[in-house]
């Protein structure tokens, strides 16, 4: 197997997290953001993107993190991930699609805004929307694991999808990441190597510069 794409994007570190639980040998190429290379038709002609990450598995290309990780958790079902039965398929899927269409969205929104844009061309209302968004999705979140240890009744990729990006909340909603039921699930998470490994890890190469 062979991953592509930086390792400051959160949606490969999906990728490369879940990799180190099932601990198959794979290769890294590095590219995007700084690293360029997204254009090249060696990239270009595996995803019609042209985002990061891709997962080459043989002659298999596939894109879009949320993908890429539930291919690896049905592939390798006796991993730490794995996946050998519909309905715990099914109930991750529903995790995993309320990620991307809520929280992920809010958190990444507020990120850019906070982070990635140049304080002059930042937009306090873009802020405020983004909070108030963040505010109501990690609600949901926070609700179900005051009751659970993780978003299924164990780990998954459930947990790697959302969970990836508590690390980048600390920063820019740190009155959100400091939720109770946030924060044990946050602890949880960094007991696994994967998380420190990939997900922990400096991302200034994103920062703005004024
Ligand atoms: N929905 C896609 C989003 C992919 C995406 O937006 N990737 C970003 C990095 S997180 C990207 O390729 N940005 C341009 C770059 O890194 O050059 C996924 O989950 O894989």
């Amino acid at each position: 197997m062979r991953v592509w794409g930086r390792k400051t994007s959160s949606n490969v570190q999906k990728v490369l997290w879940s990799l180190e639980e099932i601990g198959q040998p794979y290769e890294h190429e590095i590219v995007g953001g700084i690293y360029g290379g997204k254009d090249r038709i060696e990239y270009a002609s595996k995803t019609p993107t042209k985002l990061v990450p891709v997962l080459e598995d043989g002659d298999l290309a596939l894109w879009e993190s949320h993908s890429i990780i539930r291919y690896l958790a049905r592939k390798f079902p006796n991993s730490t991930i794995g996946i050998d039965n519909d309905r715990r398929d099914a109930k991750i899927s529903c995790w995993i699609d309320y990620n991307s269409s809520a929280f992920q969205p809010a958190l990444i929104g507020l990120f850019w805004e906070m982070v990635r844009t140049p304080s002059a061309q930042r937009s306090k209302q873009n802020e405020e929307k983004h909070y108030k968004s963040l505010v109501s999705s990690a609600a949901i979140l926070s609700e179900r694991l005051q009751t659970h240890d993780f978003l299924l009744d164990s780990f998954s990729i459930a947990d790697i999808s959302t969970g990836t990006l508590l690390y980048r909340m600390q920063e820019v909603a740190p009155d959100i990441a400091a939720i109770p039921s946030l924060t044990r699930w946050y602890n949880r998470l960094i007991e696994r190597t994967g998380y420190t490994k990939f997900v922990t890890t400096s991302y200034e190469e994103l920062r703005a510069t004024d």
